[in-house]
């Protein structure tokens, strides 16, 4: 067990070393990260890993960004070979014991309506609401551009349209 908690300090050393974390009721929040955005986009990711400590299952329901007009939850996944994103009006549950990890890719937030860029290095504040454990604040630690699928690599074309 030892080892292994050390093999994953020495992987993800740097990020570690940046980790925060939050708590709202039974829930925890950890290292609540977005993603720098190239100049006049209007979207960003959120990221974050989700974790229920508590008896009661809840759910992540909304919540609210910094310099973003509108706050999304969304899922991302394979239909028919082709990636695609949707919402979630009803937001995401958190079953009792369970973790729920929004990643690129995955479950994600989105910040629609950027006034203006995510600069890497910065931190963005929000919100986020949950159905039990309620309304939490929070900071974005807003990462370099990366290369995994996420807003910035896909056509928000195909997202609207898929709503
Ligand atoms: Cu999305």
């Amino acid at each position: 067990m030892k080892s292994i908690l050390l093999a994953a300090i020495l992987a993800f050393g740097v990020s570690a070393a940046s980790a925060h974390e939050y708590k709202a009721g039974s829930i925890e929040i950890k290292h609540p990260w977005s993603r720098a955005t190239p100049k006049g986009s209007e979207v960003a990711g959120g990221y974050m890993k989700l974790i229920n400590t508590g008896t009661e299952p809840d759910r992540l329901i909304g919540g609210s960004t910094a310099g973003a007009g509108k706050f999304e939850i969304h899922e991302m996944g394979m239909d028919n070979g082709v990636m695609k994103m949707r919402m979630l009006p009803k937001g995401v549950e958190i079953k009792p014991g369970q973790t729920v990890e929004f990643k690129p890719g995955s479950y994600h937030l989105m910040f629609v309506g950027l006034k203006q860029p995510f600069e890497k290095g910065k931190r963005v504040k929000g919100t986020l609401q949950f159905e039990k454990a309620g309304t939490v604040d929070v900071e974005y630690v807003v990462e370099a551009v990366g290369g995994s699928p996420d807003h910035g690599a896909m056509d928000h074309g195909d997202m609207k349209m898929s709503h």
